[in-house]
């Protein structure tokens, strides 16, 4: 199914004249506190955010999955539940592929099916996590760490071929997570494991085409208990130092221990020019994979204040890539995704309203109480209908929820897909 302008205009029509009032209404009182709305209006318009393959059906725990009707069973159907969703918010200008999830078969007709979403290539991401069909090596203990030179090898041809996908895609970057680690104390040896994982992401590095980026993932623990080899933003900096200057870190919001500072992990980086990706979603635990913002929505402020300020002050750091990494276990994926991109808009909006110029005043005459109001009355502001005109202005939809409902998109998807149609993912 597609969505058409059409489409989306009817729908919109008969929330216009609401919209209109809130808009005016909010855009009259930040107008007169000296923001330009027009400014604020093509940054959330510009601001694409990838989606990955693996989010568009239903996941898991790993006690099951309760799986929904017409999830997309193919990376052509993938590609087009992206194209809905982009639609809908134009937000979710790009995909995420995972391989081997994802190799295409005839790379023109995904090329063109993308296109005709206006969807991108982001960056591919390789698996090492599982053992693939017929492969020689296991990494049940490591990929790129292991103590075997022969699963080393395997795991770094595999993402050597996983750049060679992207290229003929048109993505210009890889991102790397890795499983490694160890689940109990002794199992390892910390340096070893680690030297080995920087010699064999030097190597991989070699491969990579000059005008793309490889981003390093870290995430503290699980699916290993004790140790994991790239553990924490410290450690993936040092692998992208040690690469060289294509390699950046990877900063997932559920990969950090609970009370984790993000937004300070997030400056540092950038202050380093090392920030190069962000995966989107939200946790109360460990990384749980959540829609993004519905648990710690302040959180998600703070973290979007840092990267405002990092984009506007840190030439030094590319623009990172966007991407939602989130796992749907009893929501509508679409619907999940929906809510995560509205989530993400929304800590964005909010964080271009703070006012920089005041902040730093109230830091430098040490007024903490100021510092905090600045924040805060940013933070209490309903953004939302900038949201909707950004999305209006882009020919996008004024309610996306509603409008999923209203177009009645997951029961069309059933209806062509079938009711048993199951898509690969986490
Ligand atoms: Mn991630």
């Amino acid at each position: 199914m597609k969505i058409t302008p059409q489409h989306i205009q009817d729908i919109n029509h008969s929330y216009l004249s609401d919209h209109k009032d809130g808009f005016d209404f909010l855009t009259n009182s930040l107008a007169a506190r000296g923001h330009d709305i027009p400014s604020i209006l093509k940054k959330l318009g510009d601001f694409q955010v990838a989606i990955p393959s693996w989010a568009l059906g239903a996941g898991g725990t790993r006690f099951g999955r309760f799986g929904f009707q017409g999830e997309p069973a193919s990376l052509e159907q993938k590609i087009d539940d992206v194209g809905i969703l982009h639609a809908l918010t134009q937000t979710a200008g790009a995909i995420s592929l995972h391989i081997p999830w994802d190799v295409p078969k005839d790379y023109n007709a995904i090329k063109e099916r993308a296109a005709a979403h206006r969807i991108l290539f982001d960056a591919v991401n390789s698996n090492t996590f599982q053992d693939q069909k017929n492969a020689k090596g296991s990494y049940k203990f490591g990929s790129l760490s292991n103590t075997n030179k022969s699963v080393r090898e395997q795991a770094i041809a595999h993402n050597k071929e996983v750049i060679a996908i992207g290229e003929r895609l048109g993505s210009k970057s890889l991102t790397v997570w890795l499983a490694d680690g160890a689940n109990f104390p002794g199992q390892s040896n910390f340096q070893t494991a680690l030297q080995h994982t920087q010699d064999s992401l030097q190597q991989i590095y070699k491969a990579l085409p000059n005008d793309w980026k490889v981003f390093i993932e870290y995430k503290p623990y699980e699916p290993n208990f004790y140790s994991t080899v790239i553990q924490d933003w410290g450690t993936s900096y040092m692998l992208a130092t040690a690469c060289g200057e294509k390699a950046y870190t990877l900063v997932d919001l559920g990969h950090h221990l609970p009370n984790s500072n993000i937004e300070q992990i997030v400056s540092t980086l950038m202050l380093q020019g090392k920030l190069g990706g962000f995966h989107f979603n939200d946790s109360k635990y460990g990384d749980d994979d959540l829609t993004v913002g519905s648990v710690k929505p302040y959180a998600l402020f703070l973290i979007f204040n840092a990267l405002v300020y990092g984009m506007e002050n840190n030439p030094q750091n590319p623009y990172p890539a966007w991407m939602i990494d989130a796992s749907h276990n009893i929501k509508d994926p679409l619907e999940d995704l929906i809510q995560s991109l509205e989530a993400i808009q929304e800590a964005y909006a909010k964080a271009l309203l703070i006012d920089q110029g005041l902040l730093r005043q109230a830091q430098e005459a040490h007024d903490v109480t100021l510092c905090q109001e600045l924040l805060q009355d940013a933070y209490r502001t309903d953004v939302r209908p900038l949201l909707r005109q950004a999305r209006l202005d882009g020919g996008g939809s004024l309610h996306p929820l509603k409008a999923y409902r209203e177009l009645n998109v997951r029961r069309q998807l059933i209806q062509e897909r079938g009711a048993d149609s199951v898509a690969t993912g986490l």
